[in-house]
């Protein structure tokens, strides 16, 4: 197997478009988390992980941690598009006796956590960062959190552990979507501050649109001088991608069905398809979609609290 020379954006399309069908295929959910983290995995696969798929367990890879690991069909995808296994095995995802399981297993080439419990990744990649300083190795260390998660007061406690032991070889990237399984964070356990958050827990903060290719280039590349631990808040959007799926919180938990949804679905990512890039499923698209039935709530809004908005922000 060889790793495909792909473009971060390339790679996130890919993402998208694999999370859709293994949604689907599966029943499986979470495909608006997989969303909004798409481009945050496609930058770390494409151009900043060095990671070998010939050697998966290499002592001086970069280590990675997809901490919300309901997004496991994202960390999969890019996993197999890199070379660790074959792209044909996503099919099997979530389905009984696949190893590539709904939420993240260590069982797979490249993986080095299992993740799924919300809470644990950040205290796992200090202690990793912790002793890769320890051992003079020059790894480094990388994980993704969502940000309803940091509701989770073991986050803070690692934090608080990373910015004292001046982990300068970690990484954390918060996919700050706005929104976690029921409801906007705002109306679950509110944030606040959340960027002040992280400098007063000692943290070099980097605040982008986590969507943005060039924007998650330069906060990759951004050194500070100090021994800080680093944290890119990486604001996005939950269901990026696909126009219906945005910022509606029924697509945390819901799958594109057969019919207008699945074929709407994959239609909107074709029109966001980058050059050189092909899709493995439906190489143009479906050619005659069913049509969204009348009365359909395509573009209401299903969250519980309706009060406040995260597009709202801007
Ligand atoms: C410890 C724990 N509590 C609850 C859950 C159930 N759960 C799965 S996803 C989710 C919401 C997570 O929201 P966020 O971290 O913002 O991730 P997003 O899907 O928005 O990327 C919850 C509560 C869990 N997986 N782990
Ligand atoms: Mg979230």
């Amino acid at each position: 197997m060889m790793k495909k020379n792909m473009t971060s954006e390339q790679l996130a399309w890919k993402i998208r478009r694999h999370g859709v069908e293994m949604t689907h295929l599966s029943g499986g959910s979470h495909l608006a988390s997989i969303l909004s983290v798409a481009d945050v995995m496609g930058k770390l696969y494409a151009e900043v992980l060095r990671v070998d798929p010939q050697n998966p367990k290499d002592e001086n890879r970069d280590r990675f941690i997809l901490s919300k690991g309901h997004a496991g069909a994202s960390v999969y995808a890019a996993l197999a598009e890199s070379g660790f296994f074959e792209t044909e095995e996503l099919k099997t995802h979530y389905q009984n006796g696949s190893r590539l399981s709904g939420h993240v297993s260590h069982h797979v080439p490249g993986v080095d956590l299992s993740t799924g419990s919300l809470g644990h990744g950040l205290p796992v990649a200090a202690g990793m960062a912790y002793a890769g300083l320890k051992d003079h190795k020059d790894y480094k260390v990388y994980v993704v959190l969502g940000d309803g998660e940091c509701d989770e007061g073991s986050v803070w406690e690692a934090a608080m552990f990373a910015a004292h032991n001046d982990l300068k070889n970690l990484t954390a990237i918060v996919d700050h979507n706005m929104m976690q399984s029921m409801d906007f964070c705002e109306k679950t356990v509110a944030l606040g501050d959340f960027e002040a958050k992280w400098e007063a827990f000692g943290w070099n903060v980097v605040s982008i649109n986590g969507n943005d290719h060039n924007e998650l280039d330069k906060a990759f590349k951004k050194e500070f001088d100090n021994e800080k631990p680093k944290v890119i808040i990486a604001n996005t959007k939950k269901g990026f991608g696909i126009e219906f799926m945005e910022f509606d919180i029924l697509w945390h938990y819901r799958f594109p069905h057969d019919g207008w949804e699945y074929d709407l679905a994959v239609n909107e990512l074709h029109k966001i398809k980058p050059a050189g890039v092909e899709d493995p499923y439906t190489p143009n698209g479906i050619e005659n979609p069913t049509p969204v039935p009348e009365g359909a709530d395509i573009y209401n809004d299903h969250t519980t609290s309706a009060t406040w908005h995260p597009s709202w922000r801007e």
